[in-house]
């Protein structure tokens, strides 16, 4: 019985090796995407006033402004759906999200894409973009937000 509990110790030694071994094996595959594939994780560009969302600045006007040759988006989620109504974008060309929010947390989440991203009132979620597929992109809240969040959606156009 005491020799057997000895040996489970050495396979136990063996199999935290291992699991630190794979664990170190996905950060650098991660560090590596996040440095080659364009890193579209969100960061937060800015505080703003939530209650003032709606009345002042750059989100008061929902809108698509291209900039020289990338375009940058304001975008307002709301309880319960997004401004503006129309997005569109030329395909190939990056594409600059600001997201916010008036009243709860939402989340702006762009189907078929890794555009995932928590949108929290009183801050400006800023990620970026370059789709590279012509179509309707669907996009979707993935953040529970009161009884009409199930229906939550919008989308986004992606002209050739
Ligand atoms: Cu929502």
């Amino acid at each position: 019985m005491e020799h057997q509990e000895h040996i489970i110790e050495r396979y136990e030694r063996a199999w935290i090796f291992f699991g630190l071994a794979m664990i170190t094996v996905f950060i650098i595959l991660v560090g590596y995407l996040m440095l080659t594939m364009g890193n579209t994780n969100p960061v937060r560009a800015d505080r703003i006033d939530a209650t003032k969302v709606r009345t002042e600045g750059n989100f008061a006007n929902p809108r698509v402004e291209q900039v020289g040759n990338e375009y940058v988006a304001y975008v307002q989620a709301f309880a319960f759906g997004y401004l503006p109504a129309e997005m569109r974008f030329k395909v190939g060309k990056k594409v600059t999200f600001y997201v916010t929010s008036p009243d709860v947390q939402h989340s702006f989440h762009v189907h078929n894409t890794n555009i995932n991203v928590q949108v929290i009132p009183g801050e400006v979620a800023k990620v970026s973009y370059t789709f590279t597929k012509p179509g309707e992109y669907p996009i979707i809240c993935n953040e529970y937000c009161g009884i009409g969040h199930a229906n939550m959606i919008s989308k986004l156009i992606v002209e050739p």
